[in-house]
């Protein structure tokens, strides 16, 4: 970063520094980024690499093992921080990869909240009002990781320094590095822009208006813009900028005014069973569970097959426009009302994962599944007396030898008046309900107001049936017990048709367990599989098309797939599950995480522009990662047909390069056109 570096710094075997608000602490999807991305990430820097959080006191004992930090220079500017005040943690994040991690205390110095704030007007010209919760949190701890900086490269004088800071709460950190001129490299990756999500979540026509909003305006509108300043400044003041997705990196390039650099899509932790079948057997097991829940939920009108019974779901943060959940339950509407006519024997059960303000699970949720473990035990409990009798009956001797007994003997009255108590306590009057928790604010919640619209009411004849459960799973939950990725195995496909989503790891996550999901074009991930893919859906990856038609179309496109999908029959769902498993390696970190490699190479280049010239010419030896692995193994079957044929690494689309800077807005992938902005024509 700094333009006439003193030293010179090894940059061949440079150090790196992570930092977001999410490493050792769970919010949303850059955790998930975080912490899948660790074993690809050590692997190439071992011992050089360290992540950088917050500290919580409240889940990092669980996260973290203490250590104390090997190099010395490390070990002087924790002292250093420590004697100010700075309280931390040093060690090993108990992930897979066990990464070096260094959580900082905010609250060990909101004392300076006030000078801080006061040093970032003079300094940035960033306004920030009093009561806003995260954006001091954001203050002090990007403050902290700049001072850690400052004095850590004021040591360590030897090897090339890179930073990379994840989103505006971990940004602040960049525009300090700069104006201060420590001897650092960063990169800043944003994993959403703060008006996009705003903007969406209102009702704007967002993607078709992007470049004529008046950013300024429409974030002080909204209260955030002090909040926009910072993210604005971390994406300006990096070395290296770049973003999650295509469409992301467009949104960037209207909203915070800097074209990204590239592109490093998220990838996941690919676990690669022995057996093929496995996943498969997975499902199996996961559905059974599912099949249990639904018994008792559903318990008194219980009266449609299993066998033919298919589960769908939605799940994520409750972002009702911006998920598409709006469009999943208009979508189910009519589904219904599809499968109704065509006089269909299936039934399709429909899950919303959303987390909601609520007052606990609703009694009649937690009956369901007590009258059905009651009606259970008593089962077990007659069977159990019905062996005994049998066994009895073939023991003893009439004479010469035992003998069979009639039905009679073996069922006695007493059981028989115990089995009907049971059966009549399965009856119920009112209908299944649709959500398993008392909402806190049932009438306004619009994901019941949407269902209450439409009327999906659970009735014996609607073929779809809804299950909104307000809450994130979990294995200890007492009426779905599952936790989400066992959920996921069991069903039997994923809708996302969001509005808003510049990555989305729930299709993802699907995608690497078998199972089928359906997307949008707006969405990073099915962006991504378009580009790739030759016929997307062929694999099981439905992609919907939210910008180039209306609402309505959409909307049909949404039944068309989801009633073909009703349509196939087992063996075409299990070969569609084989179809979509196959194409887990597009989003292995093995072969996504050279992107950052990539960007983290750009980022020592523009640092240290000398360090790269050998005798008079660039050397390229930096930027050569054939000895990565390739993103297509020869191995894989002839389908599924990729659209790039030999290319090296599905990142590839993301063509970071600096020559991108000077390209028309045209550049972007996702098979569209984006309107340019008027300063490119
Ligand atoms: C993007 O998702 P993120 O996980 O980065 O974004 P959010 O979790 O939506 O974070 C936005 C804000 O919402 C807050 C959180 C942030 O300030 O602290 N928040 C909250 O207040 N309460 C919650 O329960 C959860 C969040 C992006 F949208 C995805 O498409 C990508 O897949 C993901 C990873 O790249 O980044
Ligand atoms: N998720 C979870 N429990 C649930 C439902 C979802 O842990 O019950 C996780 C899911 O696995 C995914 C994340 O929440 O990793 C949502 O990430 P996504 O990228 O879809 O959306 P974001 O919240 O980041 O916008
Ligand atoms: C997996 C199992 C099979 C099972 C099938 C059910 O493939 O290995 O034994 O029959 O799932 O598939 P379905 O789509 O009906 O849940």
């Amino acid at each position: 970063m700094s333009s006439e570096p003193e030293v010179k710094r090894d940059v061949r075997n440079p150090l790196l520094f992570e930092c977001a608000w999410e490493v050792a602490n769970k919010v949303g999807g850059i955790y998930t980024v975080i912490k899948t991305k660790v074993p690809v990430t050590v692997q190439e820097y071992g011992d050089r690499y360290c992540l950088i959080g917050p500290l919580s006191y409240k889940t990092a004992p669980m996260e973290v093992e203490a250590q104390e930090p090997t190099d010395p220079h490390l070990a002087a500017t924790l002292d250093a921080l420590r004697s100010a005040g700075v309280k931390l943690l040093y060690g090993r994040w108990l992930v897979e990869g066990a990464p070096h991690v260094l959580l900082f205390d905010t609250g060990s110095q909101y004392s300076r909240l006030d000078e801080w704030k006061g040093d970032l007007w003079n300094l940035a010209g960033i306004p920030t009002p009093p009561n806003d919760h995260e954006t001091n949190e954001t203050i002090v701890f990007g403050y902290i990781v700049a001072w850690f900086l400052g004095e850590y490269t004021s040591r360590q004088l030897t090897t090339a320094v890179i930073a990379h800071f994840h989103e505006w709460q971990a940004g602040l950190a960049i525009p300090l590095c700069r104006k201060r001129h420590i001897d650092v490299t960063t990169v800043f990756t944003t994993h959403a822009t703060l008006l996009g999500r705003y903007l969406c979540a209102g009702s704007v026509d967002f993607y078709n208006n992007l470049q004529y909003f008046d950013v300024d305006h429409e974030a002080g509108k909204r209260g955030i813009y002090h909040r926009y300043c910072i993210e604005r400044s971390s994406a300006h003041c990096a070395d290296v900028f770049t973003t999650v997705s295509h469409i992301t990196a467009y949104e960037s390039e209207h909203l915070l005014k800097r074209k990204p650099d590239g592109v490093l899509p998220n990838g996941l932790n690919v676990v690669k069973f022995q057996a093929m079948h496995e996943f498969q057997n997975l499902h199996a097991a996961a559905k059974a569970k599912i099949h249990e829940f639904v018994r008792g939920h559903f318990y008194g009108h219980y009266d449609f097959d299993l066998e033919n019974t298919l589960y769908m779901f939605t799940a994520g943060r409750y972002e009702y426009r911006n998920k598409g959940v709006d469009m999943f339950i208009e979508g189910l509407a009519r589904l219904n009302y599809r499968l109704n006519k065509a006089g269909s024997n299936m039934t399709v059960v429909a899950f919303i994962i959303m987390p909601a303000q609520t007052h606990s699970y609703t009694i009649d949720a937690l009956k369901g599944q007590a009258v059905v473990k009651q009606l259970r035990d008593t089962v077990t409990e007659i069977q159990n007396k019905i062996g005994q009798r049998l066994f009895d009956h073939a023991m003893r001797s009439n004479g010469e030898h035992g003998t069979l007994p009639t039905p009679a003997d073996l069922l006695s009255e007493e059981d028989k008046v115990l089995l009907k108590r049971r059966i009549f306590a399965l009856k119920r009057n009112q209908l299944p309900p649709v959500t398993t928790h008392n909402m806190a604010d049932d009438n306004n919640d619009p994901i019941l107001s949407q269902i209450r619209r439409v009327r999906l009411f659970n009735d014996a004849s609607d073929r779809v049936k809804v299950v909104f459960h307000p809450d994130f799973l979990n294995s200890n939950n007492p009426i779905l017990g599952m936790d989400y990725e066992e959920f996921v195995r069991g069903c039997h496909l994923g809708v996302f048709p969001s509005y808003y989503e510049p990555w989305g790891y729930t299709p993802a996550e699907c995608t690497v367990m078998g199972i089928p999901s359906v997307t949008t074009n707006l969405s990073g991930f099915g962006c991504f599989m378009q580009d790739l893919i030759e016929r997307p859906q062929d694999e099981g990856c439905y992609i919907l098309d939210r910008r180039s038609q209306s609402v309505e179309d959409s909307v049909n496109q949404l039944v068309d797939n989801m009633y073909s999908f009703v349509n196939k029959s087992r063996r075409q769902r299990i070969n569609q599950r084989n179809r979509v498993e196959r194409l887990s390696p597009l989003l292995d970190w093995k072969n996504l995480g050279i992107e950052y490699s990539k960007a983290r190479q750009l980022a020592l280049r523009r640092a240290y522009p000398d360090a790269f010239y050998v005798n008079g010419e660039v050397d390229g030896e930096e930027f050569d990662f054939s000895g990565m692995e390739k993103v297509i193994p020869n191995s894989v079957p002839a389908s599924p047909r990729y659209r790039m044929s030999g290319i090296a690494t599905p990142g590839d689309i993301g063509t970071l390069t600096e020559e991108m800077q000077s390209l028309g807005t045209s550049d972007y992938r996702g098979g569209f056109q984006w309107p340019a902005s008027a300063e490119d024509e």
